[in-house]
């Protein structure tokens, strides 16, 4: 089906005029729908493999963003640009399912922002900690028990490590082989894998309501003065770890090189860019993380990154069925990467 069909369903205050691919997203399939009109619009195919309830990660979506709504206005903010606002179909559904059983939704495009796909200033991705911070923040009194777990166990390293030994025992796509200097090099950290989770179930750490996906192309800033402003793809939040969404986005930001880099030479760590995005993600908090969770947050990062260097490997030893790739060997060098970061955080933060 036609996307310009597809929006025929939804209640779009004006007509479209050009739909275009948009966005470097792994999950989901974006478009940025213009108008003539006083607003654009961003269409989603949601991704109905890694999400295979789309209507419940719908429910979560609209209880997250009501509830947000309601606190940035009572703080005088304006909730069409510091979250996202549903444009819901004729029916008054918040998603629109195609004759092939394709999921589908549109938000409101927020005006005036920017969305980096790479760090370029020191100060922005400061901003970026204050706005993941502070969503942090806005969610800490929202009932977690109202929200559907979207994806089981998502950042459970535990369990992400038995998926990527199962990949490895498997070898469905045969290349195992090729593999084995990363695949030592994530076996040699098996025990550390159980470390958050453990004291999660210890009580040592509290269960909160996270983003889960804090990477930078997740938070908008504002295009005039690069304030924080907005973070967006909330398909993923669910009860989480806030040392998870610190260290998600320092994996990503504080890292000198793109996520993909094929020259592992330029990996490292920038504790400039950590320091600085710690600062803000705490400011955003507002003195809400415990004093464990401060003393964490080291090992929030390393995790993350481990965990996403296995989930690439893990991918790539199952022929590459998760995330997009835009060339051969894509997730190994993603792996690649994550485990070159891992290497020079433990020399820098341990
Ligand atoms: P994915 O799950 O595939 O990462 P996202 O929801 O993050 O999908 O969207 C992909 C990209 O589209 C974002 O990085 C951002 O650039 C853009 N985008 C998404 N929602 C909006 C919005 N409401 N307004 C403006 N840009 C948006
Ligand atoms: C995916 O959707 P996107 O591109 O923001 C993935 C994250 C990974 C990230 C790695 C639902 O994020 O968990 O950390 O790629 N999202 C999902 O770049 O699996
Ligand atoms: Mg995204």
């Amino acid at each position: 089906m036609d996307k310009e069909h597809i929006l025929c369903h939804f209640q779009l205050r004006y007509p479209a005029v050009s739909v275009e691919a948009y966005g470097n997203g792994h999950i989901n399939q974006t478009y940025l729908v213009k108008t003539n009109g006083e607003e654009d619009y961003i269409l989603q195919r949601v991704n109905g493999t890694v999400f295979p309830q789309p209507d419940k990660l719908m429910e979560n979506v609209i209880k997250t963003t009501l509830f947000l709504k309601e606190k940035i206005e009572k703080t005088g903010g304006n909730p069409r640009r510091e979250t996202l606002t549903i444009i819901p179909v004729k029916d008054g559904k918040s998603y629109f399912r195609d004759e092939e059983g394709q999921y589908w939704r549109v938000y409101l495009y927020i005006e005036d922002a920017i969305v980096l796909n790479a760090v370029e200033r020191l100060e922005d991705f400061y901003e970026s900690g204050i706005a993941f911070g502070r969503f942090q923040a806005m969610l800490s009194d929202f009932p977690a028990d109202t929200l559907y777990e979207v994806i089981p166990d998502f950042h459970n390293t535990k369990k992400r490590y038995d998926l990527f030994e199962k990949a490895v025992e498997l070898d469905i796509a045969g290349r195992k082989e090729e593999v084995k200097k990363e695949i030592d090099f994530i076996r040699e950290r098996r025990e550390e894998t159980s470390i958050l989770y453990d004291m999660l179930e210890r009580g040592e750490m509290p269960l909160r309501v996270t983003h889960n996906d804090t990477k930078l192309n997740n938070v908008m800033l504002d295009g005039k003065t690069h304030k924080a402003l907005c973070v967006i793809d909330l398909d993923t939040v669910m009860p989480g770890l806030s040392v998870h969404d610190f260290g998600d986005a320092i994996r990503f930001g504080a890292n000198t090189a793109a996520e993909d880099e094929p020259d592992i030479s330029k990996v490292s760590l920038s504790l400039e860019h950590y320091e600085a995005y710690r600062k803000g993600f705490l400011e955003g908090c507002g003195g809400r993380l415990t004093e464990t969770e401060i003393r964490m947050m080291p090992m929030g990062a390393k995790m993350m990154t481990l965990e996403c260097g296995m989930r690439f490997l893990t991918d790539y030893l199952q022929g590459d069925t998760y995330f997009k790739v835009a060339r051969e060997k894509h997730n190994l060098d993603r792996c690649r990467c994550q485990l070159a970061l891992v290497a020079d955080m433990e020399r820098k933060l341990f």
